[in-house]
């Protein structure tokens, strides 16, 4: 049976708006560690990633709450690793989605090549030069591939980069326009609504295994919560019309669960305080369930 390092990160910084450091505390007191037992989880380690005592790396970049978002990326990438070392699957329980690239390090500093399954309304790959928001959590997906200031090396001495040919972005329908040239030039797979629409998530699912599988020793599931459409699911800073439903999240996660390709995995961009009678929470904590159960 899968062993989980859940690593909780109550961490909020790389958004444009506060309330996501407070969904692993919110999700914890609606009960999820007890579901996942009842469901028969083997919960080997639960961790609490906070930044403190970490002295402030030299490297600074122009950005929002940089320095302590790199901070949360150090502790986090050292937990990620000690995880994977340990056997165990890490699962990373934002928190906004700028600590991937502490989840990214971590990673890359253990898997000889890694593919990364980007599930996200957006792309999150700016750098500090063409971000339009200052916002840390729309960059990530630009340092792990080495096209920013700020790189995985930064964040942890061993870590690399992931290959463009290795992401696949399930969901995308808010892109930049620098992210949108990124994307066409590097030819980096995007299914998009349209795409899903026409595919079915079971289509789409079997062709990110492979594409962000090709010659990989393990694939990363990144989930952002505004992936899913905002009738359902509210409760999150940067919301996008014309959204997955929850049925097609619902498919994704449990495919991608079941599939022995997935070796780690993050929930983020849950915004308790921006949510509407605990909807996106709940449906959170549905989902997170659904696809640890599933493994
Ligand atoms: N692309 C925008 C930016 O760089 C928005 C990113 N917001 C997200 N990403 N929530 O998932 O700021
Ligand atoms: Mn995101
Ligand atoms: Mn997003
Ligand atoms: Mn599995």
């Amino acid at each position: 049976m899968t062993k989980l390092s859940i690593l909780s990160v109550p961490f909020g910084l790389g958004a444009g708006h506060p309330g996501s450091e407070q969904a692993p505390g919110h999700l914890f007191q609606l009960g999820l560690l007890q579901s996942l037992q009842q469901h028969g989880c083997k919960v080997d380690e639960l961790k609490l990633i906070g930044s403190s005592g970490i002295p402030s790396p030299a490297i600074q970049v122009p950005m929002k709450h940089s320095s302590e978002v790199i901070k949360t990326g150090i502790a986090l990438a050292g937990a990620v690793k000690a995880a994977v070392s340990a056997g165990n699957f890490p699962f990373i329980l934002g928190g906004d989605h700028s600590l991937a690239m502490g989840t990214l390090a971590g990673l890359t500093a253990q898997y000889r090549r890694l593919g990364v399954i980007w599930i996200d309304a957006h792309a999150d790959m700016n750098t500090e030069l063409t971000s339009p928001s200052g916002n840390m959590h729309g960059i990530p997906l630009a340092v792990a591939q080495g096209r920013a200031q700020l790189s995985l090396s930064h964040l942890w001495p061993g870590a690399g980069t992931v290959a463009p040919g290795n992401i696949v972005l399930i969901g995308a329908r808010d892109l930049d326009s620098a992210e949108e040239a990124l994307i066409r030039s590097e030819g980096i797979t995007c299914f998009g609504m349209a795409d899903i629409r026409r595919m079915g998530m079971d289509g789409v699912v079997a062709e990110a295994l492979r594409i962000a599988g090709a010659a990989a020793d393990g694939i990363h599931l990144s989930f952002d919560i505004d992936s899913i459409d905002p009738s359902e699911a509210p409760g999150t800073g940067t919301p996008v019309q014309h959204g997955l439903t929850s049925d097609e999240a619902r498919q994704a996660l449990l495919l991608l669960g079941r599939s022995d390709q997935i070796t780690s995995a993050e929930f983020v961009e849950v915004n308790p305080l921006l949510d509407r009678a605990d909807q996106t929470a709940i449906l959170a904590l549905e989902l997170i369930e659904l696809f640890l159960k599933s493994l």
